[in-house]
This record gives C-alpha cells, structure tokens and sequence, in this order.
C-alpha cells in the first residue's frame, strides 16, 4: 500500500532534517548568528572545504542586513569590498557624488548572502538559539543549542550540543557568545584588559577600519567578526555601510583556514 501524501511529506521532513542535524553534530567551524560577516565566512570556509554551520536565533538569517538604514531598504558599501559582492553576484551601483561608494538593496544583499553560503556547502540552522558554549580541558570545543521559541518562552527543555574545532561569534553588537565565556567559563581574552572592551560611538571610517582589524582569534578556538569584533576590542560603530562586514567574514575566514591549513 503507498503512503498517502499526507504522511510522505512529514516523513521526508522529519527523516531530511534530522539526517541534516545529525550530520552537524560536529563540524569544523561553528557559527553563531547568521549576519551578513557570518554568512561571507560561511561562504569562504565551505568553498574551501571547511565543514561550517550556522545557528541563527532568528527565522530569517541575515541579520541587521534587511532594514538597510532606518527601515529604508537601501545600504553603501566601498570599493574595497565589492569583490566579495561580486562573488556572491549581488548587484550593486556607484554613487553620483561620492566616488568609491556604491549602494545597493538590502533585500537582495540579505537574500543573496544567504543563498551565497548555502550553494557553497554551509548548513544554516534557523529558528535556533545558542545559549551556552561547550568548554573542556580549558578550550572552548563547541556550543549548547535550544529552539528560539523554547528560549523566549522560557521553558524548561535541556538543549542539545554542537562539537566544533573552532567557534565563531558572529553574534552582532552584544558578542554573546564570548561573553558567555567570559563570564562563565572565566576565560582571559587576548584584549588589552583580558575582557570586552564595549562599542564605542559613531565614526564611520575608523568604525569601518576597526571592524576589520578586531577580527580575529580572541581564545585558543574562539573567533570574532563583525560588529561583535569591534564590541570586544572597543571599536566605533558606523551605520548602515557594510563593507567592513564583508572584509571581516572574508578576514575571519582566512585566519581560520589558516589554521586548518587549507
Ligand atoms: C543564535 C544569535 C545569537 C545567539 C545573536 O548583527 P548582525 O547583523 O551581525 P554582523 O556583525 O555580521 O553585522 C552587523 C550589522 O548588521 C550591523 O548591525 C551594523 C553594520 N551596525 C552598525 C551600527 O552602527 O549599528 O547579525 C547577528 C545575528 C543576528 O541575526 C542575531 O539574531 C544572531 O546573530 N544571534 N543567533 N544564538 N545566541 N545572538
């Protein structure tokens, strides 16, 4: 007797999806949050074959990338970054009076980023929230996963693990997952004060700059990008232009094959 189509399409879902977890219960690189650094990281490491997920908390990946500047579906990036646009094939245009930026929609940034990592091998785990990290013999080797709606509702469910040779917070402003470490597994970053320094205001160039140069390896297996770099090393925001976010996912990406030597 066949299956009535009812029952073929849960199982397919059940069967697909649980096969794709179980695969990525360890990996190579595990991603928090899925930001439009985290995404051209993804992209990099799974290009070069580097086994990567992503957990976002949202529904939708992509971060602070859809609502461009102030819900105007619009965002700038700079001439140093459209490579990087140009391998994910995101279209973008040069700005009359300011020659070496170029704008381009939020929209397509968001989506294309997302489907960029996703054609290049990354798994992207959505609706998923990183509440704690794994930490044994004083490395930091993985995460602790919850449903978002599990986390917002506040129910009791024990989470489940990720095993990962390497973490990356892409988590944004807040740097959640390296202050998890922080503050629970006691950890000394490699910062001027041992922890995170604190974003600073608004200066678009050194903000851009900054970005770049704070990604980087902050403990022995724990990696920072994006505005979660700048948080830990105290660098200045810079609104809605996201060439430093691109460089930074490319950079992190980098230091991390670098080390798989790959
Ligand atoms: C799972 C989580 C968790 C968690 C957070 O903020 P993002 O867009 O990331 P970046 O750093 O790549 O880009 C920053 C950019 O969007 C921005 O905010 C800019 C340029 N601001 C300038 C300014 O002046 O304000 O994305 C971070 C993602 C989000 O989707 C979160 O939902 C997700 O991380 N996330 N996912 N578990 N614990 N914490």
């Amino acid at each position: 007797m066949t299956n009535p189509i009812e029952n073929t399409i849960s199982d397919a879902i059940v069967r697909c999806f649980a096969e794709k977890l179980r695969t990525n219960l360890t990996v190579d690189v595990a991603i928090v949050g899925g930001g439009p650094s985290a995404l051209v990281a993804a992209k990099t490491l799974a290009d070069a074959g580097i086994r990567t997920a992503i957990f976002e908390r949202k529904l939708a990946p992509g971060g602070g990338t859809w609502g461009g500047g102030m819900l105007f579906n619009e965002v700038v990036v700079q001439d140093d970054a459209l490579y990087i646009l140009d391998e994910f094939g995101i279209n973008h245009k040069p700005i009359e009076n300011a020659p070496g930026y170029h704008s381009l929609d939020s929209v397509e940034m968001a989506s294309g980023l997302i489907f960029g990592a996703l054609k290049a091998g990354a798994k992207i785990f959505n609706s998923v929230s990183v509440e704690d990290i794994v930490f044994r013999d004083e490395k930091v080797g993985g995460l602790v996963i919850n449903w978002t709606p599990v986390e917002r509702l506040g129910m009791h469910v024990d989470p489940l693990t990720v095993l990962s040779s390497c973490v990356l917070d892409g988590t944004g402003h807040p740097s959640e997952i390296i202050r998890l470490a922080v503050e629970k597994a006691k950890i000394q970053l490699d910062t001027p004060t041992g922890s995170i320094l604190g974003e600073r205001p608004m200066w678009v160039d050194k903000g851009e700059a900054s970005t770049v140069e704070n990604t980087r390896e902050y403990f022995p297996g724990l990696f920072a990008c994006g505005m979660s770099a700048n948080n830990v090393m105290g660098g200045y925001r810079m609104g809605p232009i996201f060439g430093g976010m691109l460089m930074s996912g490319k950079k992190v990406a980098k230091l991390i094959q670098a080390k798989f030597g790959k």
